[in-house]
């Protein structure tokens, strides 16, 4: 571990340079680990466009969507069991957020070419009191924060491989999103391009 004192973003808590080179290797493992349980996939939205990230999950509950719309699941399509939440993971959460309870959702976000999210609120978890905490591995990405309030200004920032970041108290609901990665900027990632993990508290 190493890096700077955090800082505050529209509410939202920064850890520039969280995770040193041998923990974001280390970490990039155990997403191959994950992967090769729960390959990444281009879910559909209700309207029936592929996402342009490439999706997977750890811990008891992932994420799916298609045309009944989004939704945590407790496995995969094919019915198997998303694998578990990497240890490396869950001590982090620890460490950073001692009050919160465990996580049991790790959602695995895969950004290459010219992938990107919209912007968008966390809501879907039963425990909106609990933090969220997102993990970036690989390429940098603009990252924009707008407010708990739909519209308004929004202010971005470049988050970059080894940066921590959480929604918590306050900002818990604000919204956000990937404008855009930089491909090339990092080579973390085997085949090139951006990971995020996201761990949250989904379940009641
Ligand atoms: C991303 N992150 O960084 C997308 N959600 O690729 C998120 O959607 C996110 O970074 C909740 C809390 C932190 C996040
Ligand atoms: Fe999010």
């Amino acid at each position: 571990m190493s890096g700077a004192d955090p800082l505050t973003v529209r509410g939202a808590t920064v850890w520039p340079g969280c995770l040193d080179a041998a923990s974001q290797a280390a970490l990039m493992r155990d997403v191959q680990a994950i992967w090769a349980a729960a390959p990444p996939r281009h879910p559909v939205t209700r309207w029936g466009r592929p996402l342009s990230v490439g999706m997977s999950a750890a811990g008891a509950l992932g994420w799916t969507s298609d045309r009944r719309g989004y939704r945590y699941a407790p496995a995969q399509d094919d019915g198997r069991p998303w694998p578990p939440i990497p240890p490396a993971l869950l001590a982090l959460w620890a460490r950073l957020l001692p009050q919160a309870r465990p996580p049991d959702s790790c959602l695995v976000n895969l950004y290459r070419g010219a992938a990107r999210m919209g912007l968008h609120q966390d809501r879907d978890e039963a425990d909106l009191t609990q933090p969220v905490l997102s993990v970036s591995l690989g390429d940098e990405a603009l990252f924009r924060l707008g407010g708990v309030a739909r519209g308004g200004r929004t202010e971005s920032l470049w988050l970059r491989s080894g940066d921590v970041l959480a929604l918590s108290g306050d900002a818990r609901l604000i919204h956000h999103g990937i404008d855009r990665i930089r491909p090339g900027s990092s080579d973390l990632v085997p085949g090139g391009g951006r990971v995020n993990l996201t761990l949250r508290v989904a379940g009641a």
